[in-house]
């Protein structure tokens, strides 16, 4: 058995020797080492010699497996060497190639515009708060001062998820959540996105954004609001911009009013873009009605505030000169990266 396995050893060697590919290193290793190989069929026949002899012969087996394994991965690892050699001196690195460019990404129109009203804002001292966009009808409309028959309670206008949960249809009730902390004096703006039951069309969406304002502090009067609006107007849509208040009613301020700008285009002359009359409008405003103060715990006696709300698309459809609201939603890259 001994000469036996001198000559498998021998034999495993030289073929393993003469080898010239990986896989032929794999068929050496089955043929020799594998279920059927030659050295398992010697360590079967094992029960054939003397039982004194079989330890040493089992030894010997082992011993034999273990050489052939080891010259097997030997050669295996310089087989392996030399195929990564080759490959690296067959691959040429061109440095003069033009390199490949990946495509950038863009901020979105009113993206742009949000963070400009923020940056306006947060000059003047502003905080930016974010609050939920699931709330309940309490903060949405009662602590407003909006009537529960009021129509934008209506279910035509407003998305409820249950009875007295709703996506919020302004961001106003972030601001209610800010007046209940009892912190003032209050200087803050709310940007988020608002919902309401709207068929989309050229100026409407179920789903767009708001971004409102508020100060609550003593001594804050109506003069307090025509300037930090104006100011903000100025720096929006230039310092030539003047700014024009109209009465209005909400339900959350008295008084109230519409703002208008001097249109930027035509400097107020009058244009298509104005539709003739110098004035474009861009925001609502008012004084914080005091039952809205006092709901939240706000003594109007002491404290006196204004608040203004502006659709940041209405914004950004009229900085850019966009006629369709949809544009802003379609995500077309060849539309957006205009901007
Ligand atoms: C509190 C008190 C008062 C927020 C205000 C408006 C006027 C307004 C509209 C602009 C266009 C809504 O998106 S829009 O359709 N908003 O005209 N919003 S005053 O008043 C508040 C807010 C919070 C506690």
């Amino acid at each position: 058995m001994k000469e036996k396995l001198q000559e498998i050893k021998e034999e495993a060697l030289r073929q393993i020797e003469a080898s010239d590919r990986l896989e032929k290193l794999n068929e050496i290793k089955v043929a020799f080492l594998g279920k059927k190989g030659d050295l398992t069929n010697l360590m079967k026949s094992l029960k054939e010699a003397a039982p004194e002899e079989r330890p040493k012969l089992g030894q010997l087996i082992n011993d034999t497996r273990t050489a052939i394994e080891e010259i097997l991965s030997e050669k295996k690892e310089a087989f392996e060497k030399a195929m990564r050699e080759a490959k690296l001196s067959a691959e040429t690195i061109d440095v003069t190639l033009p390199a490949k460019r990946s495509p950038m990404g863009h901020r979105h129109p009113n993206t742009i515009v949000l963070e400009e009203v923020e940056r306006i804002f947060s000059g003047m001292g502003y905080e930016v708060v974010e609050g939920p966009e699931v709330e309940y009808d309490y903060y949405n409309f009662e602590a407003l001062n909006i009537p529960a028959n009021h129509p934008a309670k209506d279910e035509q206008d407003t998305f409820y998820i249950t009875g007295d949960i709703l996506l919020r249809t302004q961001t106003s009730s972030t601001q209610v959540h800010e007046m209940e902390k009892g912190k003032l004096p209050i200087r803050m703006i709310a940007p988020g996105r608002v919902y309401r039951s709207d068929e989309v069309d050229a100026t409407h969406s179920p789903c767009f954004h708001q971004i409102e304002g508020l100060v609550i502090d003593k001594n804050i009067t109506f003069a307090d609001l025509k300037g930090t609006l104006a100011e903000f107007a100025k720096q929006l849509f230039g310092e030539d911009t003047k700014v024009k208040f109209r009465p209005h009613h909400f339900p959350f301020t008295e008084p109230s009013a519409e703002v208008d700008v001097s249109c930027f285009k035509c400097k107020g002359k009058g244009c298509r873009f104005c539709k003739g009359s110098g004035w474009i409008e861009i925001l609502g405003c008012g004084m914080v009605h005091p039952r809205v103060l006092e709901m939240s715990g706000i003594d109007p006696e002491k404290y006196t505030g204004f608040a203004f709300g502006v659709g940041l698309e209405r914004i950004t459809l009229l900085k850019y000169e966009i006629d369709d609201m949809r544009l802003l939603y379609e995500n077309d890259i060849r539309f957006l990266k205009q901007f």
